[in-house]
């Protein structure tokens, strides 16, 4: 589950990211643009609760569109968190998309699962079961994903 954050959408970047998930071969299984209600962003970011930037992330997340897109592919969670590099843009690794794009720790693109399990509890908390597509991808063979 992946998440490109309102300055994603703000700073026309939302093309050039997917465009990264794309071409290492994830493939897109659900894409949706929207405004996140207050009560979804809180449930996101429940883990955060106390934390002293809750306030702030809350106030972020729903200041503007999101994108939430969610993807499959092998390795795919390993994967995505590597394409996305660390929270801070400035540890980030050169190359991932914080590192090349990122501009702040909390405004920071682009939120990706961590876990099986928090993939498993996000995708349900952003997609329902019918927004998620079945097809099958035309390089699936050389991706080694069939
Ligand atoms: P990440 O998994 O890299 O997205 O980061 P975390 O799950 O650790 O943090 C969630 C969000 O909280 C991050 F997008 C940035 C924000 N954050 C802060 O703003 N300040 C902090 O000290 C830690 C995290």
């Amino acid at each position: 589950m992946v998440l490109l954050k309102p300055d994603a959408v703000q700073r026309g970047l939302v093309g050039e990211i997917v465009g990264r998930f794309e071409r290492k071969g994830l493939k897109i299984v659900g894409m949706k643009f929207f405004k996140v209600p207050d009560d979804q962003a809180k449930r996101h970011y429940a883990i955060h609760e106390q934390k002293p930037f809750f306030g702030e992330l809350i106030e972020f997340i729903t200041s503007s569109p999101i994108v939430a897109l969610a993807l499959e592919g092998k390795s795919v969670i390993t994967r995505v968190r590597t394409l996305v590099g660390a929270t801070n843009p400035d540890n980030a690794a050169p190359g991932t998309i914080r590192a090349d794009l990122g501009n702040d720790f909390t405004i920071n693109l682009i939120h990706a699962s961590d876990a099986p399990e928090t993939a498993a509890s996000e995708l349900a908390l952003w997609f329902a079961p019918e927004e998620l597509v079945d097809y099958v991808r035309c390089d699936a063979t050389w991706l080694g994903i069939e």
